[in-house]
């Protein structure tokens, strides 16, 4: 029951904040609808949003680069001396003993539109691999399963999904019967949203007892972690650090142990790896020092002049590129959201569908609101220390983002041929080429038959003679 000083009360705070068309249709609403209605009001905070409104809609506010920025330094892919050579080796051996004593788990965003990619299903069920068409889900989840048995450990899986995908990635877990692993080490929860804003600072409404709403970015996996309970069941499991990495990137090495001890021998708390970017415009984070602490600026945040320019030897000064693969230690998630979680937002300019000031919906030809975002790099420059592991782009990133070109699932599926190449021809095996260089085979290579280059050696009787256009799966 809505009392009528409670409904005063509520005009009286939107009037306040220039929101009160929110109730414009009340008049119209049966009873449930007027509940739903208050109910989103009230999720919303207004101690912000005048704040959110002059600051972040009106104007676009957020910016990082500062006096004091610099490029970020890096540990490189292979160590460059004998003392790095064995820090490495000593960091090896503590993320292999880390990830046995089950201290690290995976922690997947999945909560992603992937409108650009035009796929009316959650990402993580795109078929991808070259052979099998396993996807992105199946070879994540095979992957954990390898990682446990191989650390005879279980390694629980975190998936932060999005209002709008949770229901169907549960079905599709369900449905595939957790992919081999137990139901109870997947931990399936949503993020957050956001209201949407048309240009002049008003909340949209998606219906007449519906506020316009989008996720908050990947940046509220931080704080869901949190809410949902996640981060509880973790520190119940002896969780020490969440291996975070993106829906989209099936070349993923979720259990590496050189950069898990890297980040623990160094004590960091949240840590990144990196690679070289392959132009300045390459749609990627770059890695800076602002003010001495480690910052991810996005692509489209970057001057131009800092995006071409270039060091004496050619190389891009600002050439580190975020591939979204970080550790997180669950003490700093943790400490973040007692201290009231807030990352900076980022806002997007939309065509935000919405209904109209006499109800009657709007599907938007053109750019009409602003969607607001937080980005999980921005917790980087909250973290005591945090350390950048170069990687490889061959071994470890090949996102689909396009349905075509460049980083879609054309270039991944030949990545992972290439890589599965690599990895053969490494332990002595001979695979056949095409002028070029191309590989001329289709190759897959199963989580469960390796996890890295170095398993192969032990399975060489396993793998037959690979002739030129063949098909083949290794498991
Ligand atoms: C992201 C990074 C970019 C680079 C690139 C590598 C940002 C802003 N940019 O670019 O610097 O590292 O990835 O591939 O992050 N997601 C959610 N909830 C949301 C929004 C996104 O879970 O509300 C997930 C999404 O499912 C995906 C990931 O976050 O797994 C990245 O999202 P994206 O594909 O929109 O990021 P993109 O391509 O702009």
């Amino acid at each position: 029951m809505i009392t009528k000083k409670a409904l005063e009360n509520i005009k009286k705070l939107l009037k306040k904040h220039n929101q009160s068309h929110l109730l414009a249709f009340w008049e119209q609403l049966n009873t449930a609808q007027r509940q739903n209605l208050l109910a989103q009001i009230e999720e919303l905070d207004f101690s912000k949003m005048d704040d959110l409104v002059a600051n972040h809609i009106k104007k676009p506010a957020f910016s990082a680069i500062g006096a004091d920025f610099a490029p970020a330094r890096s540990y490189s892919p292979n160590p460059a001396d004998a003392e790095q050579k064995h820090k490495y080796a000593q960091a090896g051996e503590l993320g292999r003993e880390l990830i046995s004593a089950g201290k690290v788990a995976a922690f997947i965003v999945a909560g992603g539109q992937g409108t650009r990619f035009g796929f009316d299903s959650p990402k993580g069920n795109f078929p991808i691999s070259p052979v099998k068409n396993k996807t992105l889900f199946r070879i994540f989840a095979e992957t954990i399963a390898a990682v446990s048995e191989k650390y005879q450990t279980i390694c629980p899986w975190y998936i932060m999904t999005s209002p709008l995908n949770y229901a169907q990635t549960k079905e599709i877990f369900s449905s595939n019967n957790y992919y081999g692993l137990r139901e109870s080490d997947i931990f399936i929860f949503q993020q957050g949203t956001l209201p949407n804003f048309s240009f002049d600072g008003k909340i949209l409404l998606a219906d007449k007892d519906k506020i316009s709403c989008s996720p908050d970015g990947h940046g509220g996996s931080l704080k869901a972690l949190y809410q949902s309970g996640a981060l509880e069941d973790m520190k119940k499991r002896g969780v020490e650090f969440a291996s975070y990495f993106q829906v989209d990137n099936p070349l993923i090495n979720i259990f590496d142990p050189l950069f898990i001890g890297l980040h623990a021998l160094d004590e960091a708390e949240m840590s990144s790896k990196a690679v070289v970017k392959t132009e300045p415009k390459e749609k990627v984070g770059v890695f800076c020092l602002v003010d001495g602490k480690v910052t991810v600026i996005e692509y489209s945040d970057l001057p131009e002049e800092l995006t071409e320019k270039r060091n004496p030897d050619g190389s891009l000064v600002f050439g580190l590129g975020s591939i979204a693969i970080h550790i997180i230690d669950c003490t700093f998630v943790e400490k973040l959201n007692a201290r009231g979680f807030s990352l900076p937002l980022h806002r997007a300019i939309k065509k935000i569908p919405h209904i109209d000031e006499k109800g009657r919906p709007v599907e938007p030809a053109e750019p009409n609101g602003i969607k607001l975002e937080s980005f999980v790099f921005d917790a980087l420059p909250l973290a005591s220390k945090s350390i950048i592991l170069q990687t490889l782009r061959s071994e470890e990133f090949s996102p689909v983002k396009n349905p075509t070109g460049p980083d879609s699932a054309e270039t991944a599926k030949e990545m992972m041929i290439a890589r599965a190449a690599g990895w053969l021809e490494s332990a002595g095996v001979t695979v056949p080429r095409k002028p070029g260089d191309s590989v001329d085979a289709t190759l897959e290579i199963a989580p469960s038959f390796a996890l890295e280059k170095d398993d192969i050696k032990a399975k060489l009787n396993q793998i037959p003679e690979i002739k030129p256009n063949d098909k083949l799966y290794l498991a």
